[in-house]
């Protein structure tokens, strides 16, 4: 496998990955791609199987049944590790992560362990989101900021590269949190490591196709982690 691979998680995001895939393989050869998948009714892995299949640098990982974002994530970083990845990109499947940036978080990488596509660190730069989902947004980010403590603009982006040895040094089978919360705690996890962050400006839009798998049972879940978050790191259980 290649020096960075990128993990997407996916669930019914046929279309979104038909076209993200090629873009993602034009970037460069040193560039593998390995899409977590939860059996998506829509076809997504079957679509994705057939690329592997004519194409090296092209894995799937396919689990039986939808079990949430945070896991994907922490399956596929798994498999990446062991494919001796230098780099490991995470990123959206639904064209908000516009792959135009992924240059900048590996240009990063020169001077930081983590890069972070960050839609708040120049004022608020999103584009098509409600204007409710908008603030949710940006106020979650502000509470976490105050909660933790962790001087991040964009703790929940999804976007974001890591160094290996970011990845080897927390340990991804004791992560608590699932949803939104899921970026903050790795996030967090590598700052309370001394790892250096960097977060590079993007612009965010909203997803091409598809739908939205947001929840209130996610919005409930990072108001009260964040302080569970907070708690365990005041102990050093982090
Ligand atoms: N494997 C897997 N992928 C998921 C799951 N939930 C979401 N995803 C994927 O994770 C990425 C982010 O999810 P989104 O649904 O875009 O979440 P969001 O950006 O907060 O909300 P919308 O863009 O409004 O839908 C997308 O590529 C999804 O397909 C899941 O349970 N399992
Ligand atoms: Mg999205």
């Amino acid at each position: 496998m290649p020096d960075t691979i990128i993990v997407v998680p996916t669930y019914n995001e046929k279309e979104n990955i038909s076209k993200l895939v090629p873009i993602l393989l034009d970037i460069g050869p040193d560039i593998g791609l390995l899409v977590v998948d939860d059996n998506s009714p829509d076809g997504t892995a079957e679509y994705i199987e057939a690329v592997a299949a004519e194409n090296p640098r092209v894995e799937l990982i396919r689990r039986p049944g939808k079990m949430g974002l945070g896991s994907a994530y922490i399956r596929g970083f798994k498999e990446a590790l062991q494919r001796g990845a230098r780099y490991i990109v995470q990123m959206d499947a639904d064209f908000s992560h516009d792959p135009k940036y992924i240059h900048d978080l590996l240009k990063a990488m020169d001077d930081h362990d983590l890069a972070l596509g960050s839609r708040y660190v120049k004022g608020v730069n999103v584009i098509n989101w409600p204007m409710h989902r908008l603030l949710l947004s940006y106020f979650a980010n502000v509470y976490t900021r105050v909660v933790i403590g962790m001087p991040i603009h964009d703790a929940t982006s999804g976007f974001k590269c890591f160094k290996r040895e970011v990845l080897e040094a927390i340990k991804l089978e004791e992560i608590i949190s699932d949803g939104y919360c899921f970026q903050i705690e790795m996030t967090f996890r590598a700052w309370l490591r001394g790892f250096r962050i960097k977060e590079i400006p993007i612009v965010f839009v909203d997803r091409h196709s598809g739908s939205s798998k947001m929840s209130n049972r996610i919005i409930r879940e990072a108001i009260w982690k964040v302080w569970w978050l907070r708690l365990r790191a005041l102990f050093k259980r982090l």
